[in-house]
């Protein structure tokens, strides 16, 4: 092969300055991407993130090793072995200090859920515009998520932060209450502050392990364009940065993912670098 045949162009040739892809290495921090979008009702193509996530997450510097170990092998079409798939992926980890997740919609946070809890007593901290407790009956929709997961985990905490009034019809704040979920509205976060509301958390989360999970639409379009339901009024990238760098220092989850970015709706990939970015300050080794 000719010496200035590479697999991956390098744009800058500083030896020093090393990206996260540059060099595979095992380790105790993994990477995994779940291309799945099928249980989006409105706008297609969650699928796709994985992809670019990765890519972006690939080109931040290499502080610390992380072991991209590949993409769940969904089936397009067939939710119900795709989940038997994640949860059976996610049941499999074991000696792991943190999975990186990189989505999909969100329904694929409830199969990775309950395989991780075959082995550990988890609860789940999710930031996200909506509540999630749809009932399937109503239809195939990454909003049944919160639900799922309040199923699968019996009576361990969880707590919802970012919701927005205006996205959420009032039952379900009702339906969410019963479920014995914890949510912070994001005029909760204005009036409490971001340091009192990740206290609160600290406390209720303290004898688990943590799942966190961020829906993108936690984030206000202005910053966060490409998603599968965007509403208004939510967080800038700096401060969901600040709160995800926080939570997960407070914390320490086992995963975290990002989930609901659809590239086809993005802009120049905003919304796909700052998933990345998020899934980087989440490390908390
Ligand atoms: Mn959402």
């Amino acid at each position: 092969m000719h010496v200035y045949l590479v697999r991956k162009a390098k744009y800058l040739k500083d030896p020093l300055d090393v990206r996260i892809c540059d060099i595979s290495a095992p380790s105790s921090v993994i990477f995994i991407g779940v291309p799945w979008d099928g249980a989006v009702a409105g706008r297609p193509g969650a699928r796709f993130a994985p992809g670019k996530i990765r890519a972006a997450f690939c080109n931040l510097p290499r502080n610390i090793d992380v072991e991209d170990v590949g993409d769940v092998d969904i089936v397009v079409g067939n939710p119900e072995e795709t989940w038997r798939r994640i949860e059976m992926v996610f049941s499999s980890i074991t000696d792991k200090e943190q999975i990186l997740i990189a989505g999909g919609d969100h329904s694929i946070t409830a199969y990775a859920y309950k395989g991780l809890t075959r082995r550990k007593k988890l609860s789940y901290v999710v930031l996200d515009a909506h509540l999630d407790v749809r009932q399937l009956s109503e239809g195939l929709s990454s909003g049944v998520t919160t639900r799922l997961i309040r199923e699968f985990s019996g009576d361990t905490p969880i707590s919802i932060v970012g919701v927005r009034r205006w996205a959420n019809p009032r039952y379900m704040f009702e339906q969410a209450e019963r479920l014995g979920i914890e949510y912070y509205t994001m005029e909760d976060v204005d009036k409490m502050g971001v340091d009192e509301v990740v206290e609160k958390i600290k406390t209720a989360h303290k004898h688990y392990d943590v799942y966190l999970s961020i829906d993108m639409d936690v984030v206000d379009p202005a910053y966060a364009p490409g998603v599968n339901a965007p509403s208004p009024g939510g967080f800038s990238s700096r401060e969901v940065i600040m709160l995800v760098t926080q939570l997960s220092k407070s914390l320490r989850p086992l995963a975290v993912d990002v989930v609901e970015v659809t590239p086809a709706y993005d802009v120049g990939d905003v919304t796909s670098s700052l998933a990345a970015v998020l899934l980087y300050v989440s490390i908390w080794r």
